[in-house]
């Protein structure tokens, strides 16, 4: 058997209310747009990806917590309406997926064989997370690809960003490992935002771009260094600047997403695409992709 790999890692950030701006058939709420700028950059993602061949998506989301181990789901079609506890009112969305437990299984084994602490999770009535559910429609509507669902352990709770970031870094390890082992092609998101210190009052509308900006020029300054390391393949410098961004921005990769991302690319020194830049109720999303497909053996 061929050899699996990663075709592409991105950044696929997942607050609800770019799903809402879209309007899709499955999103009850009906908007008229926002947040045109970071749409744009995942239609750049998407037609980068376009021609692109690939089985499954593999994404860790910060939104499905768990708080001993790191949980896979292991049950093959889950279908539910997904609500978001903050935002009913922009995100009621009827969900259709199917997961690659085979997949899921290969890197829960190896992570387990590596002394991680993981789970399969079997409920049938498991209701898939917002964060999972928005990553992967914006990078691909079509809902035609299989998903690996990898929970966010908490690690950062009980203990610090080092221990966590040791953790996602093992994670990453043993997915390309699994990854590799079991022939698949595959597309890996970290879903999650940057800069995360967020309004707490809504618009009205909401989707009124008058009143979008950062919440702070410190957030701004976060934001650009990571993407600026981001596009100069500066890995390892981001993962060693984690914890001072994690706690000074109140950044979302506290949930181990884009640590979990770079470690299972190998810490790439390759550059990333931006592919672009918003903000939403305050907070810093990026768009980026690292087009591993491209790098060679
Ligand atoms: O989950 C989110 C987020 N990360 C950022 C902004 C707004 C809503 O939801
Ligand atoms: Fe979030």
């Amino acid at each position: 058997m061929a050899k699996g790999g990663i075709v592409a890692g991105c950044l696929a950030p997942h607050p609800p209310h770019l799903v809402y701006a879209e309007n899709p058939e499955q999103n009850e709420p009906v908007s008229e747009g926002g947040w045109e700028q970071l749409r744009w950059g995942y239609e750049r993602l998407r037609e980068s990806l376009k021609d692109v061949d690939y089985d499954v998506i593999v994404i860790l989301s910060p939104h499905w917590q768990t708080y001993v181990g790191t949980h896979f789901i292991g049950v093959e079609k889950c279908s539910s309406k997904s609500v978001d506890p903050v935002f009913p009112n922009l995100f009621r969305f009827n969900y259709d997926l199917s997961i690659d437990v085979e997949l899921a299984k290969a890197i829960h084994d190896q992570a387990k064989s590596e002394g991680m602490s993981v789970k399969m999770m079997t409920n049938p009535d498991f209701r898939v997370d917002y964060g999972t559910i928005v990553s992967c429609h914006m990078v691909r509507p079509e809902w035609d690809k299989p998903i690996v669902s990898i929970s966010s352990n908490r690690s950062l709770s009980y203990y610090s960003v080092e221990v966590m970031q040791e953790m996602m870094i093992e994670l990453g390890k043993s997915t390309a490992k699994a990854i590799e082992e079991s022939g698949k092609k595959c597309l890996l998101i970290a879903s999650n935002s940057l800069s995360h210190r967020h309004f707490v009052t809504e618009t009205n509308p909401p989707e009124d771009m008058s009143k979008e900006h950062i919440t702070s020029h410190a957030m701004h300054l976060w934001d650009m260094r990571m993407i600026e390391m981001m596009r100069e393949g500066k890995s390892q410098q981001i993962i060693n600047e984690m914890p001072e961004f994690c706690e000074q921005a109140i950044a979302e990769t506290d949930g181990g997403a884009l640590t979990w991302l770079l470690s299972a690319m190998g810490t790439p020194s390759e550059p990333a695409i931006l592919h672009g830049y918003g903000t939403i109720i305050g907070t810093g999303n990026a768009i980026i992709e690292w087009p591993c497909r491209n790098w060679g053996a």
